[in-house]
């Protein structure tokens, strides 16, 4: 078998998504997910101008093969841009494999090891009423796992706040603080981390006062933390006894979360912007984290998140890969396959896409009393259908960013 076309193909239904589509000479076609969001063009350039005149003409079948050469043979290793074209390949030519066994991709790496996949959704609220509010109409959607996250009090627009609770307008996402925002600039948002770490704890505690001690609760701190700040906070939540808490200083500098770590018992996961194995080996070999947060879209595929989870497995360190809206169907599906097959998954985050981008995206897998399951439609389980992506042209959109009251930028 030969691979014959590879398309890249762009479409903004409720957002922008880049969808690499291989077509081998006996007709079979395999899809990837190339999206990155607020930066989505590179990625197409690279898939463009330097990955498909590289893959015409070659075997889909040879999938580590075509990984390593594709990684090897630029020279120039790692990046989000890089990682989420290799991706993108990587994920199409398992949705073949599959097809051509007649097998949906998770039989392929080794069988269910569970019948369903725990997903946690996202509950937000300016105050404390709008956020029950959001955590009841999850738990109403099936969710069993809920992530929180609130304003705090003098801050004007801060990450992770919808402006509406309950389901979107038909078209609309239900999650309108994920999308990059479509416009020619970032929007700026405001932070003051000594407010939000005054106000956090309170939130947690009415939380708990509200629901109980059993309902899984998680919350993302967004990488604005110093260490010793993290750890004051991770601290300051124990007596709440949160799944996780994410992403709680920048990843650049992994030294942090031993510093953290000498702190708090909370659980710690990180890794949604990390783009290779490597970027967790010293994190998961020195058990500084719990969670592995990579995305399949953003961390070169199928093939290299198997790899990081079988690391994983020796240091008792689980799954929790990255799935909100800017992942398309496609690299949900990727994941929702490897989650499926490994011993050591530990929560799928899911977000739920737009009723335009499920048109755009036709998907077999299940979502029932807050489990996930990608279906048994053989390969991944998700077509295009490139008529209604031609509907939505591609929107300048860029992700939110953050300054201090004095006007420093901050990270986001
Ligand atoms: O901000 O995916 O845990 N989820 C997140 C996301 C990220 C977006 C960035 O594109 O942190 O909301
Ligand atoms: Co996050």
């Amino acid at each position: 078998m030969k691979i014959t076309a590879a398309d890249v193909v762009v479409t903004s239904p409720n957002r922008n998504f880049v969808t690499l589509k291989i077509t081998t000479d006996e007709g079979l076609t395999g899809l990837g997910d190339a999206t990155l969001n607020g930066r989505e063009l590179a990625v197409v350039s690279y898939l463009r101008d330097h990955v498909v005149p590289l893959l015409i003409g070659s075997d889909p079948h040879r999938i580590e093969d075509t990984w390593q050469f594709l990684y090897r043979s630029a020279y120039w290793r790692r990046g989000p841009v890089t990682m989420a074209a290799i991706g993108a390949v990587d994920m199409a030519l398992w949705d073949i494999k599959g097809k051509v066994a007649g097998l949906p991709v998770y039989q392929l790496l080794g069988g269910a090891s569970r019948s369903g996949l725990m997903a946690y959704g996202h509950a937000s609220g300016a105050s404390l009423p709008e956020l029950f509010d959001s955590v009841r109409e999850h738990q109403a959607l099936g969710y069993r796992s809920i992530r929180v996250q609130t304003g705090v009090p003098g801050l004007n627009r801060i990450y992770g706040i919808a402006s509406q609770s309950g389901p979107a307008d038909a078209g609309a996402e239900r999650y309108d603080h994920e999308p990059a925002q479509r416009g020619a600039l970032p929007a700026e948002e405001d932070w003051d981390t000594r407010a939000y770490l005054r106000h956090i704890p309170t939130v947690f505690e009415a939380v708990r006062n509200e629901f109980g001690p059993e309902l899984p609760l998680l919350h993302d701190g967004h990488h604005r933390m110093t260490p010793i700040q993290a750890a004051k906070l991770g601290k300051s939540l124990e007596p709440y006894d949160l799944f996780w808490l994410e992403d709680c200083t920048p990843a650049e500098n992994q030294e942090a979360l031993r510093l953290v770590r000498q702190h708090t018992t909370t659980p710690l996961a990180i890794g949604e912007i990390f783009n290779t194995v490597w970027d967790f080996q010293s994190l998961i070999k020195e058990q500084l984290i719990d969670y592995v947060r990579a995305a399949s879209t953003h961390f070169g595929g199928i093939t290299p998140l198997r790899k990081v989870m079988d690391y994983a497995a020796q240091y008792q360190v689980r799954s929790g890969f990255h799935g909100p809206t800017d992942i398309s169907p496609v690299g949900l599906a990727a994941q929702m396959h490897v989650g499926l097959a490994i011993h050591n998954f530990g929560i799928q985050e899911y977000m739920q896409h737009g009723t335009k981008t499920n048109e755009v995206f036709r998907q077999s897998f299940t979502f029932e009393d807050g489990y996930l399951h990608p279906g048994d439609q053989p390969g991944l389980g998700v077509e295009l259908d490139v008529d209604e992506a031609g509907k939505y042209p591609y929107e300048t959109a860029y992700l939110p960013y953050n300054r201090l009251a004095d006007g420093t930028v901050h990270d986001w």
